[in-house]
């Protein structure tokens, strides 16, 4: 009996162990290795999860909301250089039309962007450098590079960071926002589209950005029932700080771009990317209960056959 004991206890550990797994959804994982942006065309936008021209690369296409030149791609990089005195914007979309990522319960989205700044001011305390993991399905996608500087952002739900980014941070670095002006047109570029939801990382005079330093940014996007767990992190050199929020009355659950955006290069440093990621994982959390259910089920299973 212990025997048979033994082998329902393996078996349970290794099918729970596939089913973490299994649940997890590697979308994209861009290092541009082949050296563009436009791969794999428009449509269908995003690979989504499968290496269709084998180069190594899970791609989306990246457009340019201005011009070209403000997303120049080499072998490795792709690197978003914004402008003096005037605003510079672009995004990507990491589904194909009509597929978005749509948050089962305790499912997560993870965006993740690793990237190098240069000319990086002293400091400022602007919160002008702007991200947002959004939705598009009620919007209208851009389709090429410079056909609107805005982004069509008319009903286009998002969540945002609002992040001032220098040498010594001018205020508090990290701003958690949700887009709450849908009729909007402009995404990214008018403060008041957005709602503020929480701030912190730090306080004006934290030390801040360094250039040459390789950072990652990471967004967390949880559904836990009707809510919304929404989390940003930016990790590297000596820099380590984050923020979450949850939001009690989420505007989506639905997710297919992410857009960012510069409003002068006075206060938003050249930023080159080294890797684009984005995946559905099971909620950190819900991993967690995941295990402690399974663990009850084993413990369980094995008092009821003690018995027997
Ligand atoms: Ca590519
Ligand atoms: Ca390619
Ligand atoms: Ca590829």
């Amino acid at each position: 009996m212990k025997h048979v004991v033994r082998f329902t206890e393996l078996a349970a550990v290794t099918l729970l162990g596939m089913a973490v797994t299994a649940q997890a959804q590697l979308l994209v994982n861009d290092f541009w290795r082949d050296g563009t942006r436009t791969d794999p065309g428009v449509p269908p936008y995003s690979e989504f999860g499968v290496d269709a021209d084998a180069d190594g690369d899970l791609e989306s296409v990246w457009i340019a909301a201005n011009r070209a030149t403000n997303f120049v791609t080499a072998v490795g990089s792709l690197t978003f250089i914004p402008e003096t005195g005037t605003s510079r914007a672009g995004l990507t979309y990491f589904a194909p039309s009509g597929s978005p990522v749509t948050l089962a319960d305790g499912q997560a989205l993870v965006v993740t962007l690793t990237f190098i700044p240069t000319g990086l001011s002293a400091s400022n305390a602007a919160t002008t450098t702007r991200f947002a993991v959004a939705d598009y399905t009620g919007g209208t996608r851009l389709t090429a590079d410079g056909t609107s500087s805005m982004m069509n952002g008319a009903n286009v739900k998002a969540y945002g960071l609002f992040l001032n980014i220098a040498n010594t941070f001018g205020t508090t670095p990290l701003s958690l926002r949700e887009r709450t002006n849908l009729s909007s047109t402009e995404l990214l570029g008018t403060a008041t589209d957005w709602t503020t939801l929480s701030s912190g990382g730090g306080v004006a005079g934290d030390p801040g950005f360094v250039n040459g330093t390789p950072y990652t940014m990471k967004f967390t996007l949880a559904r836990n029932s009707g809510q919304l767990d929404f989390s940003v992190s930016v990790v590297g050199g000596s820099l380590n700080i984050s923020h979450s929020v949850t939001d009690p009355t989420p505007s989506t659950f639905v997710f297919d771009a992410f857009a960012l955006r510069s409003t002068t290069a006075a206060d938003t440093p050249t930023m080159q990317f080294r890797n684009f990621r984005v995946e559905v994982i099971p909620e950190p959390a819900s991993i967690g209960l995941l295990g402690l259910g399974g663990l009850a089920v084993l413990l369980g299973r094995r008092r009821a056959l003690a018995r027997h």
